[in-house]
Order: C-alpha cells, then sequence, then structure tokens
C-alpha cells in the first residue's frame, strides 16, 4: 500500500486529489498538508510552507511517505503580480519537494501546465518535445520545473512523473490566480445570474479538462510502468481545446437565455494569446494509456448539475 505526502492539498487539485487517493489507497495512507488549516478536518492533516525544506523532510520521514505529490504553488496571473515571491515558491518549494524525494526515496509527481509553452511554440497540436521559450514568470518556473525533474531522474535516480495540464475545470474548489480560470468562473455565473462577461477574448483557443480525468491522469502515470515512460516530465495531456463563445454555445443548450459578453483584461489575454491552441496528447496515449472521459458537452451537462445542486 502507497503512503502518500501531498503539499498544496487545499488547492484546486489538492482538495479533490486527497479525496480520490483515500479512497484508493486509504484515509490514514495519505498526508494532506498546506500553508493554511482546513475548515472542517477529515483524514491526516499538518501545516506545511513548502519553503520550510526541514519541516517538509520531518514530515515525510515521520509519516514514512513512499510518495510525494507536489501541488502547491502560484498560477499564472498570480505570479505575474509577484514575479520574485512566485519564483521562490514555485521554485524553492519544488527544489525542497525534489530533496525530500531524493533523500527518502520517494516516488514523485508535480504538474506542469501549458504555460510552459510561449509564443514561438507551435500554436496548433503542439508536439511533446518542441520549443519552450514562455513569456511569463509561471511558464519559466515550469519549464525550470520539468528539466529539474528530468535532472533528478538521470543524475540521481529519483523516480519523477508530471504532466503538463490544460486549464482544469471543478465545481468543487475554485481555482486561484489562473489564465484558464474564465471556463469555471463562466458555469457559477450562467447558474447564479444568466450572464456572464468574459475577460478572455472570443476566438482565444485554449487546452481545456474536466477535474475527474485529471485526477484520473495524475493516478495512472503514477501507476504506469516506469520502464515504459520515455518522456516523465511533462506528458502533453488535454481534453478538448475551446474558445468562450463555444463554452457560451455548450451552456446555452441547458440555459437557452445565457449571454455572454467581454470585458478584456490585457494581462489574462496576453498570457493567453502566449499559449498554445491545442496541444497533442499522443505520447501520454501511447506511454501510459492516457484517455479522457469528458468533452465540452459531457462536461457541461455536469458541471451545470452540480452547480445548479451546490448553488440552490
Ligand atoms: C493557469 O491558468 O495558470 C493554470 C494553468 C493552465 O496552468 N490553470
Amino acid at each position: 500500500m502507497k503512503k502518500i505526502i501531498v503539499t498544496g492539498a487545499l488547492g484546486q487539485i489538492g482538495s479533490e486529489l486527497i479525496v480520490k487517493l483515500r479512497n484508493l489507497y486509504g484515509e490514514d495512507n495519505v498526508l494532506a498538508t498546506d500553508i493554511r488549516k482546513p475548515e472542517e478536518t477529515c483524514g491526516p492533516f499538518e501545516l506545511l510552507d513548502v519553503t520550510d525544506g526541514k519541516k517538509m523532510f520531518e514530515l515525510s520521514k515521520q509519516f514514512e511517505a513512499d510518495t510525494m505529490i507536489h501541488m502547491a504553488a502560484l498560477l499564472s496571473a498570480t505570479a505575474e503580480k509577484n514575479p520574485q515571491f512566485a519564483w521562490n515558491l514555485n521554485m524553492g518549494g519544488l527544489m525542497n519537494a525534489l530533496e525530500v524525494a531524493r533523500e527518502l526515496n520517494l516516488q514523485f509527481f508535480t504538474p506542469s501546465s501549458i504555460g510552459a509553452f510561449g509564443p514561438s511554440t507551435p500554436k496548433d497540436n503542439t508536439p511533446q518535445d518542441t520549443l519552450q521559450r514562455p513569456t511569463t514568470m509561471y511558464g519559466v518556473n515550469k519549464v525550470a520545473g520539468e528539466l529539474l525533474c528530468d535532472y533528478y531522474f538521470t543524475r540521481f535516480g529519483v523516480d519523477t512523473r508530471g504532466v503538463r495540464f490544460p486549464g482544469l475545470i471543478s465545481y468543487v474548489t475554485p481555482p486561484g490566480g489562473g489564465t484558464t480560470d474564465y471556463a469555471v468562473e463562466i458555469y457559477y455565473k450562467a447558474v447564479e445570474q444568466g450572464r456572464y462577461t468574459s475577460y478572455i477574448a472570443e476566438g482565444t483557443y485554449m487546452d481545456m479538462m474536466y477535474m475527474p480525468d485529471a485526477l484520473q491522469a495524475i493516478v495512472d502515470l503514477m501507476e504506469a510502468d516506469s520502464a515504459k515512460l520515455k518522456h516523465r516530465n511533462a506528458f502533453n495531456i488535454s481534453a478538448m481545446s475551446f474558445e468562450p463563445s463555444q463554452i457560451a454555445a455548450a451552456i446555452q443548450k441547458h440555459i437557452p437565455s445565457f449571454k455572454i459578453d467581454y470585458k478584456v483584461d490585457p494581462t489574462r489575454q496576453a498570457i493567453a494569446d502566449s499559449w498554445p491552441n491545442a496541444i497533442d496528447s499522443s505520447a501520454a496515449v501511447e506511454e501510459w494509456g492516457f484517455k479522457a472521459a469528458y468533452d465540452l458537452d459531457k462536461m457541461t451537462m455536469d458541471m451545470l448539475e452540480k452547480l445548479k445542486r451546490k448553488l440552490s
């Protein structure tokens, strides 16, 4: 049985991931950590600031972890507001986490992102191995992180694995400070107000994925046969690519009166413009069987149904 320590466990992905991992591997085998306390406790939890490498080491050792899932990070738009802090948190936290994984021989996962690509990257069907010259601090962190994880694998034999997540959509925990967050907000506003003002311009395509597929991808990659992995850090994965008017049209199939208009935020628009339209996930499919169950229509139906219940 695995013993997994998760950082950033109260974040958008972490909060759902710990539930899935506890269902799969047992409640007491997953230690959730975060910089703030949970509102309600369920299962093992410890406070942890990921820039404190000593505490990270002690918690992992005491828990007798064999796996670390390092999620704590600032997202793209927040990182752009305070790039120096983003570097310290994203890179400092990752370096600490990799060191703990090396010292305690832990299997290791950390997410990269479509943010690891930049304006010179091919925009359509973006290959697994291609130009990566991002123009955001978040992207710089993600590329450096991918390289660092590969380095810890080749130099120290740490079993590092990762994916390049697209925008992730969920009705459970809202994202904070990302560029793709509009694709979550739009569902909340559709249910609450029947209209949404998008900060991303019409015609701006980005890759997206529904949270259940993202969580399954983490589990599948961590369970994959190591010998079959040629890439490791980090695999392109995407479930769909759309632009704001297409998600609005998908919502209108269920709420015909729903309206979208646009008030573009130049900072987040510039970030979105520097990212791919649609990435190619074929390396993940070939090397560890990546598969997404949700497309735009299926996700929209589920999001609206769950949000109507949640917000009523
Ligand atoms: C963001 O928008 O910053 C994230 C991401 C794509 O990494 N959702």
